[in-house]
């Protein structure tokens, strides 16, 4: 195996208990690997490299744990990160799983359902900051609807922003350094979800009570089942500055919510995002939301941790081989790449030139040559 792309804390790869923990199961057939111990998925992920560790609430307390059952459980953990020095930089709240969620968490008709899911966010704010979180993920999993005539979407999105709002004051009222990040999806589990691209959910975050307290986590399989461009998502994020956090994994557009292993499928896009972000000087976390395959025997839940890492690094070395490559440097000139980032001029500027359109209509841009070289780079023959 390439040392060159041996993963090292100092690279920020950071994996949810959810990821390798996930046991295989589906909508179709039952787990396939005995729940892993959130303790041993901290001491496999320091030994690989990795940077950290995310959680759901109920990912590290088992929904029902008593007070002293759950201070036992985090001190257990964070003896082991202690030990590993794998760091918590981000936590989140299931509100899909449990029943009572099936109309919805912060979207539920039932004002008592919105009240049991803002008390249950508020418990996991308080865990991810007393494990030292920096950024709290809003996945809106069961707020949507397949029934369109039971929830108008205006009045949901009322109370999207509300919820939002009071988490906001809940972290500022108990002084917890923590931002909000949302996570758009389209759809699955609900036939439609609120929030569903990073488009929407980036207007949305302008109607907020503390906008820059809220930014986004835009998701690798969440873009892709919408058939958008996932790097395209992620530019915008950044270039609204609102790039807070990232979960990277695999997709093919038009299948089920896929999760794969990051860079398994849509290498291409897998590729420009990762360059989009080493060229940005990005320091977030580059975290993986996926899950093995369900093939795999517990060994195999490491194979897959070990890829996720080593597709970034080995497309991180491609992003800066394609700086340092004459042939593609020139293919940039001929494309013009660099003058996008000239200003095109003034009003009286515009008023008074005179573009020779008919020039314009017959030059080149020479894409085909380009886009092939990076075709071949990324097939390791560059
Ligand atoms: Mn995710």
């Amino acid at each position: 195996m390439n040392e060159e792309f041996t993963p090292r804390p100092e690279d920020h790869f950071t994996f949810g208990l959810w990821t390798v923990g996930n046991p295989g199961r589906d909508p179709f057939g039952h787990e396939v690997r005995p729940q892993l111990d959130p303790v041993e998925s901290v001491h496999r992920l320091a030994e690989l490299g990795a940077y950290g560790v995310n959680f759901h609430d109920d990912d590290l307390v088992p929904p029902g744990s008593s007070a002293a059952e759950r201070d036992a459980i985090v001190a257990r953990f964070r003896a082991a990160l202690d030990q590993t020095g794998l760091r918590v930089p981000m936590a989140t709240t299931n509100l899909f799983s449990r029943p009572v969620f099936k109309d919805g968490a912060f979207t539920a008709n039932d004002p008592e359902v919105r009240r049991f899911a803002l008390r249950k966010t508020f418990r996991a704010i308080d865990l991810g900051a007393e494990l030292g979180a920096e950024t709290y993920v809003m996945w809106g999993g069961r707020e949507g609807v397949e029934a369109d005539a039971a929830k108008d979407a205006r009045v949901a999105l009322d109370r999207y922003k509300e919820a939002v709002d009071l988490c906001c004051e809940h972290i500022r009222d108990r002084g917890h350094g923590l931002r909000i990040a949302l996570e758009p999806k389209p759809n699955e589990p609900r036939g439609d979800l609120f929030l569903p691209t990073v488009g929407h959910a980036l207007a949305f975050i302008n109607e907020l009570e503390w906008p820059d307290m809220v930014g986004l986590n835009p998701e690798f399989a969440h873009e892709t089942m919408s058939g958008l461009s996932f790097h395209h998502g992620v530019a915008q994020a950044l270039w609204h500055d609102k790039l807070f956090h990232i979960d990277l994994n695999a997709q093919r557009i038009g299948k089920f919510d896929q999760d794969f292993r990051f860079g398994s499928e849509g290498i291409r896009d897998a590729f420009y995002t990762v360059r989009l972000l080493e060229d940005a000087g990005w320091e977030g976390m580059r975290h993986f939301d996926a899950h093995p395959y369900r093939t795999e025997d517990p060994e195999g839940v490491w194979d897959f941790a070990r890829g996720c890492m080593r597709s970034y690094l080995i497309l991180k070395a491609k992003a800066e081989r394609m700086r340092s490559d004459p042939e593609i440097q020139a293919a940039l000139r001929a494309a013009q790449a660099d003058r996008l980032a000239e200003p095109t001029g003034t009003l009286a500027e515009i008023r008074a030139s005179s573009p020779d359109e008919p020039t314009l209509a017959t030059q080149g841009y020479a894409h085909e040559r380009l886009d092939q070289l990076v075709t071949e780079l990324l097939m390791g023959v560059r």
